[in-house]
């Protein structure tokens, strides 16, 4: 099969147009059983290691912010299946692109694609904590997919063999055999990765065994109150399944709590680790927070309440003894996303900050950090929610930043002072019109809410109850609206009297700024 017997006399390959489309298909099957191959392998060595996932971690690490921006607000939390699906398109015209050449001009189609190959398993090995042997499945998964190519299209070139007439000499049947071939291969390296990663997928039935302990300090019980409980608006405590996620793992790190720990260094007098086991014996706290992404629209939804479990972030820093100087600290995921949290906010006694272990009476959701996260009240969770959280780091914002700073976010967070519009939307009937949502500014509280058909005067809406500053508010107020369209607008005033801006600000770099508007039409 080399081209050393190639020469000028050598029938032109790939004159039908038909072979051409052969041609392109089979780059296709071999590109797709050389990634499955790869799935398998990495399911067997290195989870987390597969071509597609690496290809697909890099490319999410390389996205301007722009692009970032424009992909949460146009597909919010369905960014990774687009993601996704995107990569599987580019890569499927590569494949053909692949077969083309490798009939037009080999050996091009196998080099595309064996360098696809090398690309992959060099951005495998530079994937924080990767190890030499995260090159292996897109060595061997490439390589199985060159020779599949070479294979298959060597048989729709007519043989340069002096018994062969020109142009019968296609060995059809051959190559229907090899794609088939490579076809099966794709199905079955697939559905062998799957039943692997499935015995891996074990973290949940870790998960699903543990019983956390009770809270020495419990949360103050919900006030009636606090959820007014209408069709359409978000409830006051978001059910796990409903939280917003928000990472940039294509692959949710699986950690075993057996295993994991957390590391506390860096300009620290008493750097220390601490295990599973260690965390769940010490006095756990219960808190109600609202966490938001920065990346939220005005009107977004990429926001939620829940009653975290933990144990402070503030005891831990206690208990290493930060030196002098020090002004951030570095929490970093195992999946090597990391944020920069300012550390006199960790500090402050009177923020109720968590290393949460429990969100809503449960072991965290694996999605959602399991089997550790961070949640500071008042913080955007880029600079401050780390999931799946491995080490804390004491340092200084002079000499670290956080995933997303050198991407164009800015090096703080600070929730700003937000409110949304959930009910009514689209038409209502003529006269009283309940119009409902919620509010937030984490850790300085909602003071004043106001709504406002049109140009019309703000009328100021009734505020649910809360447990506290650290959470979003309910509001509810009724407005006579005769029939015809209009446009309701809110905006919030925390507890210090900061009234929300009009001034309309993208998310990028600290967070989306304007009101919430909702057009109703009234019959
Ligand atoms: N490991 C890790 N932790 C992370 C992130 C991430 O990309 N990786 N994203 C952060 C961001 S931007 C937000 S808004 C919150 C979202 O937390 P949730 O998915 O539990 O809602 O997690 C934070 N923690
Ligand atoms: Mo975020």
């Amino acid at each position: 099969m080399t081209q050393a017997t190639e020469s000028p006399t050598t029938p032109r390959a790939g004159r039908s147009p038909r072979d051409t489309w052969w041609a392109a298909l089979a780059g296709v099957l071999a590109g797709a059983a050389g990634l499955a191959v790869a799935e398998l392998v990495a399911a067997l060595v290195a989870p987390g290691a597969s071509t597609l996932f690496v290809g697909g971690a890099a490319v999410v690490d390389a996205v301007p912010p722009w692009l970032k921006d424009f992909a949460v607000e146009a597909f919010g939390t369905n960014d990774k299946a687009v993601l996704l699906g995107s990569m599987g398109v580019v890569l499927a015209l590569g494949a053909a692109l692949a077969g083309w050449l490798e009939l037009r001009r080999p050996p091009w189609g196998a080099l595309l694609i064996g360098a696809v190959g090398v690309v992959g398993a060099m951005v495998a090995v530079l994937r924080p904590g990767a190890t030499p042997l995260w090159a292996l499945p897109s060595i061997v998964g490439i390589g199985g997919a060159v020779l599949l190519l070479r294979s298959a299209v060597a048989r729709l070139r007519p043989a340069t063999d002096l018994r062969a007439e020109a142009g019968t000499a296609v060995d059809r049947r051959g190559f229907l055999v090899v794609s088939g071939i490579a076809a099966g291969v794709a199905v079955l390296a697939l559905a062998g990765s799957r039943v692997v990663s499935a015995g891996s997928a074990a973290v949940n039935v870790v998960r699903e065994k543990i019983r956390l302990p009770a809270a020495r300090e419990t949360a103050p019980p919900v006030p009636a109150g606090a959820d007014l409980e209408l069709d359409g608006l978000a409830p006051y405590v978001t059910p796990n399944p409903d939280f917003y996620r928000i990472d940039t793992a294509l692959r949710v790190p699986q950690l075993d709590p057996a295993e994991w720990s957390l590391e506390v260094h860096g300009m620290v007098d008493e750097p220390f680790t601490i295990t599973w086991d260690e965390l769940l014996a010490l006095p756990l706290e219960e808190h109600h927070v609202t966490l938001a992404c920065v990346s939220n629209a005005v009107g977004g939804d990429l926001v939620g309440n829940a009653l975290w479990l933990g144990y402070p972030i503030r005891a831990l820093l206690e208990r290493a003894k930060p030196q002098a100087g020090a002004d951030m600290v570095l929490s970093r995921s195992d999946d090597g996303f990391t944020a920069g949290t300012p550390l006199d906010v960790l500090q402050d006694p009177d923020r109720a900050n968590l290393l949460a272990i429990g969100m809503n009476g449960e072991p965290l959701p694996v999605d959602h950090g399991f089997p550790a996260r961070l949640v500071v009240p008042g913080l955007y969770g880029y600079v401050s929610a780390t999931k799946w959280v491995t080490s804390l780091k004491v340092t200084t914002f002079d000499a670290d930043q956080g995933y997303w700073t050198p991407r164009g976010w800015s090096a703080l967070g600070p929730i700003k002072v937000q409110s949304r519009i959930d009910v009514p939307r689209g038409s209502v009937a003529a006269g009283a019109v309940t119009v409902a949502g919620v509010a937030w500014a984490q850790h300085t509280g909602i003071g004043k809410v106001e709504v406002r058909a049109d140009d019309g005067d703000w009328v100021t809406a009734e505020l649910a109850e809360t447990t506290g500053s650290d959470t979003w508010r309910q509001w509810r107020v009724s407005l006579d609206l005769d029939a015809g369209d209009h446009t309701l607008a809110v905006r919030a005033t925390d507890a210090d009297g900061l009234v929300q801006t009009d001034a309309e600000a993208p998310p990028a770099p600290d967070g989306a700024t304007g009101w919430h508007t909702v057009d109703v039409s009234v019959g």
